[in-house]
């Protein structure tokens, strides 16, 4: 297990032109890509920022995780997604040491990256998302 980056730091938004334009407007920063993500039930926007990204999350549907965060908590942060370089074997030893994933075997994100989540009821109350980028 070894951990590269903080990817991303992600937020949850109802109106994602209006959250890209708020970011543009006060940080002076702008999506690189922007994308559907139909497995994930989201559209997001990656806005580069050094080395990492603020990912921008606005829900398909009401019924989709981010979708139904919304509901419950309004606008907000999400989730934050680590890298790895190899995504089976931190998802093996995180199953070792018993911690409560969503996903025990990656699925496909954006980017056409391999993605796995863990349980904000794990640790600290903090959805963690695991990403190994494609080489
Ligand atoms: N951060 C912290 N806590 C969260 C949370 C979040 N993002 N989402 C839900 N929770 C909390 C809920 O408030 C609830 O707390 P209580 O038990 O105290 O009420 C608890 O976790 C469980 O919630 P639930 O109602 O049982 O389950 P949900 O249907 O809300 O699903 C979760 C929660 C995390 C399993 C689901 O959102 C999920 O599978 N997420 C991973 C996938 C995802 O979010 N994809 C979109 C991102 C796309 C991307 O980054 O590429
Ligand atoms: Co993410």
């Amino acid at each position: 297990m070894k951990l590269i980056n903080l990817d991303h730091v992600a937020i949850a938004v109802a109106d994602l032109d209006a959250a890209i334009a708020g970011y543009s407007d006060r940080y002076r920063i702008e999506p690189l890509y922007r994308e559907v993500v139909e497995s994930q039930g989201v559209e997001e926007a990656m806005i580069p920022v050094g080395g990492s990204f603020v990912q921008l999350l606005q829900p398909l549907g009401a019924e989709t995780p981010v979708g139904k965060f919304l509901e419950r908590n309004g606008e907000g942060l999400h989730h934050v997604a680590f890298a790895v370089v190899d995504i089976e074997a931190a998802l093996d030893h995180l199953d070792e040491t018993g911690t409560r994933l969503i996903d025990r075997h990656p699925r496909l994100g954006g980017r056409g990256a391999r993605i796995a989540f863990v349980h904000p009821k794990d640790l600290a109350g903090t959805l963690v998302e695991l990403v190994e980028i494609p080489s």
